[in-house]
């Protein structure tokens, strides 16, 4: 592996081969872990990772880089602690600084039953392990003196879930360094190939076809979000998905003054300040379904309006960017990971809506172990794709940043 790191590429170009192990559509970091840990931990190393556009030009590169464990239900806050333990450990596995601050993420509530919703998952993180608490205005002001945390406010701050292993990564470098670690381990990256179809037979995908050519594939995986239910329709398998974009902005720079990621489902509204003094700020996902990049300008007014409820002395900042990323959100707003219930060699990583960054190398990893061995890790199965035709939903839906 030392020798491979030391070319300089990252990644190689390779020729597209006619049949792979595992191929993987969408080489974002969901299809990017679970690669990696294919080939790591299961020495399943004739992998092909088929990527329609650059690496990280989906919903890698278009999220606002908050990782976090605090969610709501017992089937997914050891998810997403796995993905958050495994986040810590990145730099030192992968050999390359991915630049996971931790420096605490806060829930606001500013209703009486905004600060029910956060009890419920205080207590369900701290049975599970989770360090979250709920906090109230004197601690709050103590840990973020900017916050408008006086009573006069239109949205008074009544409380907030604190959890001091939450944070900001940086989502390029995640890519970057799974990408680097995937080719050591021979995995190949062909971005640019785009997957146009595919051909069924005897509950089988057998065909694979891309803008570079057919393959063949002993499993065939969807990893691509945004597009999901596009994808596994081209392998005959329909999924509850529906895709909606989810707008953010970035400031000019400013004196580092906010050192913990703020967070308002009740305002639609998320804040942190990155390493360079940028403000990122997200908004909740745009009210219609689509799959544009663009940012509009009514979310930019209502991030705009709902930032300066939280932090009025940022009037008169400037913003420099607005993007947007798109979302693939099922109807109980947790994913969809296992095998196809009629396809047997068709897999599926998808449905993360607003939660995809902070999941992906838990989910790679188990993904990955499903594949190899053909048995669903304990923490896979409430996912399962057929929970929806059994009634077995999740509703993680509470445990959002924003609404949906
Ligand atoms: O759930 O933490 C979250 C989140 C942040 C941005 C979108 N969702």
């Amino acid at each position: 592996m030392d020798e491979l790191f030391q070319s300089r590429r990252m990644w190689r170009r390779h020729e597209l081969k006619p049949h792979y192990d595992v191929a993987i559509v969408g080489a974002g970091v969901h299809g990017l872990a679970t690669a990696y840990y294919l080939a790591k931990e299961h020495g399943v190393r004739k992998v092909a990772l088929l990527e329609k556009g650059y690496l990280g030009c989906g919903s890698s590169g278009r999220n606002t880089a908050i990782l976090r464990s605090n969610y709501r239900t017992v089937e997914g806050i050891p998810f997403y602690e796995l993905s958050l333990k495994l986040y810590e450990q990145m730099s030192a596995e992968l050999g390359w600084n991915v630049l996971f601050s931790q420096c605490g993420h806060l829930t606001l509530a500013h209703n009486d039953s905004g600060v029910a919703g956060l009890r419920v998952r205080a207590e369900n993180n701290q049975l599970l392990g989770v360090d979250s608490r709920i906090i109230y205005p004197a601690e709050i002001r103590r840990l973020v003196p900017a916050l408008d945390v006086s009573s006069g406010a239109h949205w008074p701050i009544l409380a907030a879930l604190y959890h001091p292993p939450g944070g900001i990564i940086r989502h390029d470098a995640v890519v970057w360094g799974y990408a680097r670690a995937c080719d050591a381990l021979g995995v190949e990256i062909h971005p640019f190939t785009e997957v146009t179809g595919m051909e069924t037979a005897r509950g089988r995908v057998e065909r694979v076809r891309t803008t570079r050519g057919d393959l063949a594939a002993g499993a065939v995986v969807n990893c691509t979000a945004g597009w999901a239910s596009t994808v596994s329709q081209m392998a005959g398998v329909p999924l509850p998905i529906v895709t909606h974009p989810l707008q953010a902005c970035v400031t000019e720079p400013l004196k580092p003054f906010l050192h913990h990621v703020i967070v308002s489902a009740t305002l639609h509204v998320y804040v942190n300040q990155t390493d360079k003094g940028e403000l990122v700020i997200g908004a909740e996902i745009d009210p219609y379904q689509s799959y544009s990049f663009r940012g509009t300008l009514p979310t930019l007014e209502q991030m705009a309006t709902y930032t300066l409820e939280l932090f009025p002395q940022l009037h008169g900042l400037r913003v420099l960017r607005q993007w947007a990323g798109v979302c693939d959100i099922t109807p109980d707003f947790a994913p969809i990971i296992g095998r196809a219930e009629d396809v047997v060699n068709f897999y599926m990583d998808v449905g993360w809506g607003t939660y995809g960054f902070k999941a992906a190398p838990g989910s790679g990893k188990l993904l990955a172990a499903l594949i190899a061995t053909g048995r669903a890790p304990e923490l896979l199965e409430p996912f399962a794709p057929g929970r929806f035709r059994q009634g077995r939903l999740v509703g993680e839906k509470a445990a959002a940043a924003v609404s949906h």
